[in-house]
């Protein structure tokens, strides 16, 4: 019970438990801005420099139609504690050498992957707008001698606070996204893509998968040259 107290103690100089920070409302600056208390998720947090490390081990869907690819593989986040753009790399494998087509990523509301990425639900979407304004949109990418190596960031999602996305799905679609430039109500809402066909849950880890994951194409981009897609 001492040890325990002691390093509770530690924890708390070394860094705030709470951190109160000012939350701009739907991305906009506002007069009466909502005062929010954020918090991180301990003891990560505090062991890994500020920063929290994710990682989802992405698994194709059970009963996947021989027509479509097996995905396998990783997609992890990194997020400097409280407000640092979350960084992305994906890295899947699967696909056919040959393999032409363009396939949507995106974060899922639910972490239910019981009946494969149906359970999943709808695109998280905290703030209740269109598609492709989610903050877990990652867009369309297609593999190259059947890998997907991609370093992204993706400034709405975050893995702190209420609207963290820790937990959700991560689901890989059949199709490309039409980005909400289709004709019909579901291109607002999903973008098209079609069937899910690999997923997995974004969950806490230590930062040695990021680090081993090294070279990915987009990943020379400087700090502050965030072009929003
Ligand atoms: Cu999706
Ligand atoms: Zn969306």
């Amino acid at each position: 019970m001492q040890a325990l107290n002691g390093n509770m103690e530690k924890i708390i100089l070394k860094f705030p438990l709470i951190l109160l920070a000012l939350h701009i409302q739907n991305g906009e600056f506002s007069d009466s801005p909502v005062l929010v208390i954020v918090e991180a998720p301990k003891p990560e947090v505090v062991d890994f420099n500020n920063t929290i490390y994710t990682t989802c081990q992405v698994t194709p869907v059970p009963n996947l139609p021989p027509s479509q690819p097996q995905i396998f593989g990783q997609v992890l986040f990194k997020q400097v504690f409280p407000n640092g753009t979350l960084e992305v790399k994906i890295n899947l494998r699967g696909l056919p050498a040959d393999d032409q087509q363009v396939r949507a990523i995106h974060i899922h509301q639910y972490g239910d992957l019981s009946q494969g990425c149906v359970t999943a639900g709808p695109h998280y979407n905290p703030r209740a707008v269109d598609h492709p304004g989610h903050p877990g949109d990652l867009g369309n990418f297609v593999s190259e001698q059947g890998v997907i190596r991609q370093f992204l960031k993706l400034p709405e999602a975050k893995l702190f606070g209420g609207q963290s996305v820790l937990g959700r799905a991560l689901v890989v679609h059949e199709k490309e996204d039409d980005l909400g430039m289709g004709s019909d109500e579901e291109s607002k809402r999903s973008g098209n893509a079609g069937k899910r066909i690999a997923g997995c849950v974004i969950g806490i880890t230590t930062p040695n998968l990021w680090q081993k994951t090294e070279g990915l194409p987009g990943e020379e981009v400087e700090e502050g040259n965030e072009s929003k897609r």
